[in-house]
């Protein structure tokens, strides 16, 4: 008995070991060739926020630093626990950096407060006046006065919300910061994560603020947040028994989540949304930057194409990268980048991506080596191959209308007479699923996934044209310019831009089970517009019932050839469940609806001569 009970914790204690060691790339090559250290850096207002530094053990050299702003957590805690990796990817580790990792104000360990992507003060007149660019200011200066071996140079990276922090430390303006790349970077939450021109991003956002509530208050802690546990892997029945999103807290919240509650008290794109909007700040940037990001990135995809666009647009003359890859939210860190769901990406993109451009990027404003990169280097999705530009979008791109003509056809050519329309009932008790599988988060693999079964569904519009005797390449963003009416008083309006595959097509190495690539309608862009925001986010109207109404809205950049032999195919619906919230299709705050006030509306799109609807799209010819 005695031996099997020694047997046994011996066990439990190695198991325990073995689960404290760092798990990683890198792990064994991190604690042979790096010192880890804690500090807790003080800022201007006497806040002192917690910050790891990982130094190289050969001191013989200099080294610059690179650094990583986060909301969650630089954990693993404690001078002998270390990182299983470090950097942007193991290359960095191998060449030998300085990396600092730092929990941002009032997340964690730190002290202070957190707020939501902390507003931008702009001027500092106290040493109250703190954000995101002042405690950046203070660490860079600390830094390089306390870590030794230092080469008086400074690198921030971060995906996310840590790029959010990266674009918020471009705002530090401090000499030292030579090179920053903001990775999805969050720019502007009521375009970003939070809502999607007012509609209101529900699953995504449901699932994950309970992970904040670790810490609502100045007392840093190491105890995690829990995440919230529905029960079922059908988000669709869970979100329809749920009700109206005001039943978040009837049910299950209670009103515990500040930030969660934020969202439900500013549905329209009010001044707390405008304080928590980066890109208004993005002027008198010195520092060289590498945007990264996505098509296919479910989360940030605005805040990645639009921080490069601004930083371009209010700083000529700074060095602006712009990278885009076939990637999911992150995707481009880890991984080969080969495929996402049934979709191939004709071999790796994510290596050439890490080594040939962020690693490049770094090494050279950060140690001086050769930099051969041309300004924006974009994959081209449906082909699958690089691209690289001078600006983006491309010069050489045209505007020309995708139009919505009568019996579900689509054209470049407008409609010719006559006062056609499409109608449907759209019924929010009878929401269009966002995706075909049972899913309970928002699985990201939507952004490219089969839409057939959608394009079954009578409340789903579906317009294609005939198959291309040619190869037709988008190259920009896209501006859904739609004529609808409805008998409501609100409406939410769902473009989908859809590749159709040739019916011959065979299925390949990723093409998931009972999946056939014949005929696949693989969506390449999409975007929701809640209609009463369609004169202003800050200003919602009301539609007159069954009167006429422009609705025009902008979907993502895109990168795609549509090949010969394929179609063009264009959707439009009015929900898109439960990705978005349900729209209650009556004037009202949504966010305090009754479940009683859903109702069910006939919506028209118009395909005339006089009300045409199309879609404003750039074309490479
Ligand atoms: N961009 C992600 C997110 C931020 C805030 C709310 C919801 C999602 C993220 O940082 O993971």
């Amino acid at each position: 008995m005695k031996k099997t009970l020694l047997i046994a914790l011996c066990f439990v204690f190695s198991t325990i070991w073995l689960q404290a060691q760092p798990k990683g790339l890198d792990a064994d090559y991190i604690k042979a060739n790096y010192t880890k250290y804690e500090y807790n850096v003080p800022m201007r207002d006497g806040k002192k926020l917690f910050t790891s530094v990982y130094v190289p053990k050969d001191q013989t050299k200099k080294y610059p630093i690179m650094m990583d702003r986060t909301p969650y957590s630089v954990a693993p805690y404690g001078v002998d626990a270390y990182k299983g990796a470090l950097g942007p990817s193991s290359l960095f580790v191998h060449d030998g950096y300085i990396f600092v990792y730092q929990d941002a104000r009032g997340r964690w360990m730190s002290e202070g407060i957190f707020e939501e992507m902390t507003p931008e003060k702009e001027v500092h007149k106290t040493k109250n006046d703190v954000d995101e660019g002042t405690d950046t200011y203070d660490t860079i200066d600390w830094l390089l006065k306390n870590i030794k071996n230092n080469n008086g140079k400074v690198g921030v990276w971060g995906i996310s919300y840590p790029g959010f922090y990266t674009t918020a430390a471009l705002l530090s303006r401090h000499p030292a910061l030579v090179a920053a790349s903001p990775q999805a970077p969050m720019a502007d939450l009521y375009r970003d994560d939070a809502f999607h021109n007012g509609a209101f991003m529900l699953t995504a956002n449901f699932g994950f603020y309970p992970f904040f509530t670790n810490r609502q208050d100045d007392k840093p802690t190491q105890r995690r947040g829990n995440g919230f546990n529905a029960g079922t892997n059908d988000g669709y029945a869970f979100f329809m028994r749920m009700g109206s999103v005001k039943n978040s807290n009837d049910k299950y919240y209670k009103d515990t989540i500040r930030l969660w509650n934020e969202m439900l008290d500013h549905p329209n794109y009010d001044q707390h949304w405008k304080d928590r909007n980066v890109l208004y700040h993005l002027h008198d940037i010195k520092t060289a930057v590498l945007v990264t990001g996505g098509w296919y990135d479910a989360e940030d995809l605005y805040g990645a194409i639009n921080t490069y666009k601004t930083l371009v647009k209010e700083n000529p003359k700074t060095q602006v990268y712009f990278t885009m890859g076939p990637w999911v939210h992150g995707g481009w860190a880890r991984g080969d980048g080969d495929h996402l769901g049934d979709i191939g990406f004709g071999g790796p993109t994510g290596p050439f991506y890490r080594e040939k451009i962020e690693f490049a990027f770094f090494s050279h404003y950060l140690k001086g080596t050769d930099l051969n990169l041309e300004p924006v280097s974009t994959f081209e999705t449906g082909v699958n191959q690089w691209k690289t530009y001078k600006t983006w979008p491309p010069t050489e791109a045209v505007d020309k209308s995708l139009y919505l003509l009568p019996g579900g056809r689509l054209s470049f050519d407008a409609p010719a007479a006559g006062d056609s329309y499409d109608e449907f009932v759209s019924d929010p008790n009878k929401p269009v699923p966002f995706i075909s599988t049972i899913e309970n988060d928002m699985k990201r693999e939507y952004m490219t996934a089969d839409q057939r079964f959608a394009s079954q569904r009578p409340d789903v519009l579906t317009y294609e044209t005939d198959v291309l005797d040619k190869d037709v390449t988008l190259a920009g963003n896209i501006w859904a310019n739609l004529k609808v009416s409805t008998t409501g008083t609100d409406a939410d309006w769902i473009v989908k831009v859809i590749d159709v595959y040739p019916d011959s097509t065979k299925n390949d190495k990723f093409t998931g089970k009972d999946v056939y690539l014949g005929g696949y309608q693989q969506m390449v862009r999409s975007e929701a517009m809640r209609g009463k925001f369609r004169n202003g986010f800050d200003k919602p109207e009301p539609f007159v019932p069954g009167k006429v109404t422009p609705v025009n809205f902008e979907l993502q950049d895109v990168l795609h050839t549509f090949k010969k032999g394929h179609r063009l195919m264009v959707q439009v619906q009015s929900s898109w469940f439960p990705l978005i919230d349900r729209n209650t299709q009556q004037f009202q705050d949504i966010m305090k609806a009754k479940d009683t006030d859903f109702k069910k509306a006939t919506h028209k799109v118009y395909t005339s001569k006089d009300e045409p609807s199309f879609l404003k799209v750039r074309v490479i010819e």
